[in-house]
């Protein structure tokens, strides 16, 4: 077949994606692909949703803890897009239908009161342009069978970013320990996982700060208004119709997300 580029990997994501078909690496056809491309194409993806009426509504972090890095066997932490089509009503069930293999992970959210533009932003600076601290559930959904990837791979498929859902309870980040905030996981009122948030680099405000620095390369800013995902502080489990998970934070609230036929 042709040599791989931008333009089909793009149309092979996106046809992935629409038929919830996962498939192999694009690194196993394109070993070239590499992490500066790999954003070109995540990008090229993000055009071509919005294209077609999708906006973008924030972004969000992956492998930023341990947990995730370990059991997805790559160590670096990525960025994707979050558009309005992944949007999911809090308490409304998920039908797992429309998705290929999808897993829930609990995750600390920001909702963005002022822009935030790298290059140099610290995680001080990342805090101040916070307008308030949410629960959030990330739904991933890969493209690649059995979530098996390599960086190039899965920064392409804008990081496996499906679906997401923040509490509506907003809790200003003044006074709050992001690093001390504990998270314990339940699926189907079994506890699973716990976590706190410096799982998620230290802390999440350090998440925030390197979205913010990434983005700079890629020439775009957090804008506010926008919700930024800071990364698993668990590992992900499998969401499955009739299953409940549920994520219990002590400061943050409670959330749950529970799928459907
Ligand atoms: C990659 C995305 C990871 C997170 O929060 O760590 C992620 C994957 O696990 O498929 O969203
Ligand atoms: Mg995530």
């Amino acid at each position: 077949m042709a040599e791989w580029t931008i333009d089909t990997t793009v149309g092979e994501l996106l046809r992935r994606e629409r038929d919830r078909r996962d498939g192999g690496r694009i690194t196993d056809r394109w070993p070239g692909l590499d992490l500066g491309t790999a954003y070109r194409v995540q990008d090229a993806v993000l055009d071509r949703k919005v294209r077609t009426g999708e906006t973008v509504v924030g972004v969000k972090l992956g492998l930023t803890s341990r947990a995730k890095q370990r059991r997805m066997g790559v160590d670096a932490p990525l960025t994707g897009w979050l558009t309005d089509a992944m949007t999911l009503r809090p308490g409304r069930p998920v039908p797992v239908g429309e998705l290929i293999h999808p897993r829930a992970e609990p995750e600390i959210a920001f909702l963005m009161g002022a822009r935030l533009s790298g290059p140099g932003v610290t995680a001080e600076q990342a805090m101040g342009a916070v307008e308030s601290v949410h629960a959030g559930f990330e739904v991933i959904d890969s493209r690649y069978r059995d979530f098996s990837f390599d960086l190039p791979d899965v920064v392409a498929d804008n990081a496996s970013a499906s679906r997401f859902v923040i509490s509506a309870q907003a809790v200003p980040p003044a006074g709050l320990d992001l690093a001390a905030e504990t998270c314990r996981l339940d699926v189907d009122g079994r506890t699973v996982g716990t976590a706190t948030g410096a799982a998620v680099l230290g802390h999440p405000a350090n998440a925030l700060a390197l979205a913010a620095n990434g983005l700079a390369e890629r020439g775009a800013a957090i804008e506010p208004g926008w919700i930024v995902l800071t990364g698993a502080l668990t590992d992900a489990v499998a969401l499955l119709p009739g299953r409940t998970v549920s994520a219990e934070f002590d400061s943050l609230g409670a959330l749950s997300i529970t799928g459907t036929h």
